[in-house]
């Protein structure tokens, strides 16, 4: 039987929302023009006041913030409470500049971790359930979202926090974890290690995954789920909108549900800044109605994918979001092809591969040249030269099929590309060198 930590709102009407995201929006907009002169002085550059937001349907009148306005207005220039008033930062690295720095009021943690505990629930927790976090604690959100979430739901939470596999290992088998919180790649890292161990996925306590924070693919999801024997759920989220549980994956298990009673999603052509009917694929765009410290309106997350309302099997009214295909800012181009990571590693993992490999992008004579060094499975290993080039060659054909351009594939012995206890890094762009 499906649950739910907050049915009420999590199966309300879809016009019931809309009137509550309106109500919460009117009075965020003036609450942020009153007390954050950064964005009312954006505001009266556009010429838009508080009057003129009535609801939702106004919302694409306000102008939008960006990575660049965080960087202009670091660290405190976006605050919308009185800084005696902030309990918490966060903060996270970004591609270029400063760091993002997070602040949150009690009832900014308290709100972000009902919607981490709506992930946990919809993932199948109760509070009969044992859950490690091994999402990193301390500047990310990934611990501290998912250890909150975990408190509130009930569960017997061991908050671990990312690395030290052997201790992960010996913690999910000796205290029975069901359920494991952390990156996917981390997930598919402990699963060959749990392999090497000597154990199967039967001899796994796991039940579930929540697994966020990078882009994975379907099929790293099927994966992950054989190894351990579980259910693997997509969760996202990102810093500025408090962390994990923006959005979660239910038993359904094809997409992730907004928590749209505290964030408005939009999807926009990321080059025009136009907003694009639903279903179509475009830059994320998130107004937080309910954030006190750091209020978001109109932040662009430069996530790129597609947002679509339907009737969900288990019950929830909640707009859903595919998985990213990562951010636009993640998008490679190479010799004028837009390449996206995660495209690269569905290739691979239709080929049998796991999701071990690296991408390497130079510039030669003016040309670009992509690289991809893949690690073989230890089933798949050998020295014969011929099988390996065979290998190659069925590799280089299927990434040209879905990438429209040639890819130079080296294939390399098991464990030697290095494993990630956080946010796998995967591509080694030596053009910015
Ligand atoms: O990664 C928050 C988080 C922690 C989410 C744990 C899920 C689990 P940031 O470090 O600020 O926050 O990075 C946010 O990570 O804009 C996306 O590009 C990417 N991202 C997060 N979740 C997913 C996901 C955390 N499920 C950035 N799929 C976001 C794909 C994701 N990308």
């Amino acid at each position: 039987m499906e649950q739910y930590f907050q049915k009420e709102i999590e199966t309300a009407p879809a016009e019931e929302l809309k009137k509550l995201q309106s109500e919460k929006l009117v009075k965020q907009v003036k609450r942020v023009y009153e007390n954050v002169p950064y964005y009312r002085k954006k505001m009266e550059e556009k010429g838009v006041t508080p009057d003129d937001i009535k609801s939702v349907d106004d919302l694409y009148k306000l102008p939008f913030l960006s990575k660049k306005d965080l960087r202009d207005a670091y660290p405190t220039g976006l605050l919308g409470v009185p800084q005696s008033e902030c309990v918490r930062i966060h903060s996270t690295s970004g591609t270029t500049g400063k760091r993002v720095v997070a602040f949150y009021t009690q009832h900014d943690v308290d709100l972000w971790e009902d919607c981490c505990a709506r992930a946990i629930v919809a993932a199948g927790g109760t509070k009969d359930d044992v859950c490690q976090v091994a999402y990193g604690f301390g500047l990310f959100t990934g611990g501290a979202g998912l250890n909150g979430g975990s408190h509130k739901v009930g569960c017997l939470t061991v908050p671990i926090s990312s690395g030290n596999t052997d201790r992960q290992i010996m913690f999910i088998q000796d205290l029975k974890a069901t359920i494991l919180c952390c990156t996917p790649s981390y997930a598919a890292y402990l699963s060959e290690r749990f392999k090497e161990e000597g154990y199967g996925p039967e001899d796994i306590p796991l039940k579930a995954g929540i697994f966020g924070a990078e882009a994975w693919s379907e099929e790293m999801r099927q994966d992950i789920e054989k190894n351990l024997g579980i259910k693997a759920y997509d969760i996202y989220g990102l810093t500025e909108l408090s962390g994990p549980g923006v959005a979660f994956e239910c038993s359904a298990q094809d997409g992730m549900h907004i928590n749209e009673d505290h964030f408005i999603a939009e999807i926009i052509d990321p080059d025009t800044e136009e907003v694009l009917p639903e279903g179509s694929q475009g830059e994320l765009v998130f107004t937080a109605v309910d954030k006190e410290a750091f209020p978001m309106i109109r932040y662009r997350t430069r996530d790129i994918c597609k947002l679509t309302r339907g009737k969900c099997s288990c019950g929830r009214t909640f707009i859903k979001m595919a998985k990213p295909m990562g951010r636009s800012d993640d998008m490679l181009i190479v010799r004028g092809v837009n390449v996206f990571p995660s495209q690269i590693e569905t290739v691979l993992l239709n080929n049998g591969y796991a999701a071990n490999y690296q991408i390497i992008v130079d510039r030669e004579n003016n040309t670009d040249s992509l690289d991809v060094n893949v690690e073989m499975t230890p089933e798949m290993f050998t020295d014969n030269v011929g099988e390996i080039e065979e290998r190659q060659k069925k590799l280089v054909a299927d990434m040209h099929a879905m990438l429209g351009i040639k890819v130079k594939i080296s294939l390399v012995a098991p464990k030697t590309i290095e494993r990630s206890e956080g946010k796998a890094v995967r591509v080694i762009d030596k053009r910015k060198i």
